[in-house]
């Protein structure tokens, strides 16, 4: 048994003296969390050309289960050979290895209900530790503890924002929100996908989060930890919105801080230029605000009418604005300090007009807002991410498709078959995939942050299934959720502290300046993504599926980001509610 094997087995009880011969083999992928008793359950062997597996207890002293390997399949990115190990039949709760005798052992893995309530509390968790303007106390945070940093309340307006009312130079305070990623800037496009996937996943099971406690300081109140840790959020993009309606791009540094704690990151921070594309995310936001802080009028009892008055005022706005792209290129050839953080910059607004609508619609059950712009135009989906949200809209019309009317109602079975002609799009041809996950169709889903494509695309299933009680999507839900956590191309487990190869080295301020070994636990990495824009050294391969590098320098492959947390802890959350006992 090699060093790195006994390592990972340490947390099970193993006899003194106990003698292994088996290898710790990383060409056995599977989520090394674990899996339901009653759901399905893969491992995919990777170039063993091998007959049989067996599934033994994790001390390696009994087999319970011994199958038959699939043909061989080839990777459609990197030629190699994998087979399917299909355990499914095993339902009995327990720590357990898949073993290929010309391989070796797997990494162990669990078997047991609610295997995933640990991804699905900790995926959320990490939003707490990206909170700006705040300590964050041992209490909450255990040995990821750190001072009161970003207070926020010093922002200058730049010169790419001025209004009547808000010269250049101009003090505001925009306290509060999340830091966006792996630095430590504040952005409203990125909150907007993600305060919107958080909400939708709490629309779309509120029971499930009346329970859940993040040990967060709100955890006493009688508001679901999940809006609380939002409301933190809310309460920074509520702030960005200038006195005509418009909504600042985002708060930022002119330069990105080098590798420092926030407390020590002390740069000047400014608003910049309101856009389009910021103002219509926002005012998605305020509005699905309104009418989930509306259930809670005794805790806020101002707050709905809040939002939901920024959010009219944000869409007026935009109405009457309907094309200003935030350039930043462009808005460096004008003003000064110039502008070089993340640009999220978006061409195409009719995806956020659609969202902004759809939210509107549903919280004022005004038509207006539906009749205003074409909802189902001709064009092919595509799952979301920061610049294309069209999706978020569409979910929320089926979630509350019950309470539609006149031309949403007469829309909503297209709608309806839309979205489920989109998810059978997605995982068609997956029995044949190597790694048999709906992930990986093409080499297009690995782009930049690919694991939260899966997790997005895993979100499709998921309204699929809501749409259809077909439960198929669920499973294929569950391949995705499995992609993330071992079954891959790379051997890793994407979210940090869950599972035994995990993202060590992520691209994240907080994480590299902290002075601690273990990474901040329940960050998804972006993942797998041939871009390798950063040009970091170590990169060991361009296939599709396999180029990730956990080195710090490695911003395209393993940075995190709030927005791809947020569909993670849906897909995980969803899953944990919908797989039956
Ligand atoms: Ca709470
Ligand atoms: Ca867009």
């Amino acid at each position: 048994m090699n060093i790195k094997l006994l390592a990972i087995l340490s947390f099970i009880t193993i006899p003194i003296g106990t003698v292994y011969s088996q290898q710790l083999s990383e060409n056995i992928r599977l989520n090394q969390v674990g899996f339901y008793p009653n759901a399905p359950k893969i491992a995919v062997i990777v170039n063993a050309n091998a007959e049989t597996f067996m599934v033994k207890t994790a001390d390696l002293k009994n087999t319970v289960l011994t199958g038959k390997l699939s043909n061989e399949r080839q990777s459609e990115f990197s030629g190699k050979k994998t087979q399917i190990a299909d355990f499914s039949s095993l339902e009995k709760d327990g720590k357990y290895v898949i073993e290929v005798p010309t391989l070796g052992v797997s990494y162990p893995f669990e078997i047991q209900e609610k295997v995933h309530q640990g991804v699905a509390k900790a995926s959320l968790k990490a939003f707490y530790f990206q909170r700006a303007s705040t300590k964050i106390p041992e209490k909450y945070a255990g040995k990821w503890a750190r001072p009161f940093a970003h207070p926020d309340t010093k922002i200058l307006i730049h010169p790419s924002a001025i209004s009547d009312k808000r010269p250049a130079g101009k003090v505001i305070s925009s306290p509060k929100g999340w830091y966006d990623a792996g630095d430590y800037n504040k952005y409203i496009v990125n909150s907007g996908i993600t305060m919107g996937t958080l909400f939708s996943m709490y629309e779309d099971f509120p029971d499930y989060f009346q329970q859940q406690n993040l040990n967060i300081p709100e955890s006493n109140n009688t508001v679901p930890d999940v809006l609380d840790e939002a409301l933190w959020n809310l309460q920074w993009m509520l702030t960005m919105q200038d006195s005509d309606g418009g909504v600042y791009h985002k708060l930022t540094n002119a330069n990105f801080d080098g590798m420092l704690m926030p407390n020590h990151a002390k740069k000047t921070r400014y608003v910049v230029q309101k856009s389009t594309a910021a103002t219509l995310d926002f005012a998605a936001v305020m509005a699905q605000a309104a009418r989930i802080f509306r259930q809670f009028p005794k805790e806020f009892p101002t707050l709905a009418d809040s939002c939901l008055s920024a959010s009219v005022r944000a869409w007026d706005w935009a109405s009457k604005n309907p094309t200003v792209k935030y350039d930043q290129n462009k808005l460096n050839e004008q003003f000064l300090p110039k502008i070089t953080t993340g640009a999220y910059g978006d061409n195409t607004v009719s995806d956020e007009f659609i969202w902004a609508a759809s939210e509107l619609y549903i919280t004022t059950k005004d038509e207006k807002y539906y009749h205003s712009i074409d909802f189902l135009p001709v064009q092919k989906m595509s799952v979301p991410s920061w610049n294309q949200v069209r999706l978020l809209g569409y979910y929320s019309l089926a979630r509350f498709h019950n309470q539609l009317t006149g031309k949403a109602k007469e829309d909503f079975p297209t709608l309806k078959s839309n979205l489920i002609a989109f998810a059978d799009t997605l995982s068609s041809g997956i029995e044949k995939r190597s790694f048999q996950t709906v992930m990986g169709k093409t080499a297009k889903d690995f782009v930049w942050g690919s694991t939260a494509v899966a997790a997005n695309q895993g979100i499709a299933m998921i309204q699929a299934y809501q749409l259809t009680k077909d439960k198929k999507y669920l499973d294929l839900a569950l391949t995705n959720l499995d992609y993330i956590l071992g079954r891959n191309g790379t051997g890793y487990s994407f979210l940090t502290a869950f599972g035994s190869k995990t993202p060590m080295h992520l691209h994240h301020r907080l994480a590299i300046a902290d002075g601690i070994v273990e990474p901040l636990p329940g960050f998804l990495s972006g993942g797998t993504n041939a871009g390798q824009q950063d040009k970091c050294e170590g990169y060991t391969t361009k296939v599709a599926d396999e180029c990730y590098l956990d080195a710090e320098c490695s911003y395209s492959t393993n940075e995190i980001a709030i927005n791809w947390n947020a569909p993670l802890a849906y897909l995980a959350s969803a899953i944990e509610v919908l797989i039956k006992k």
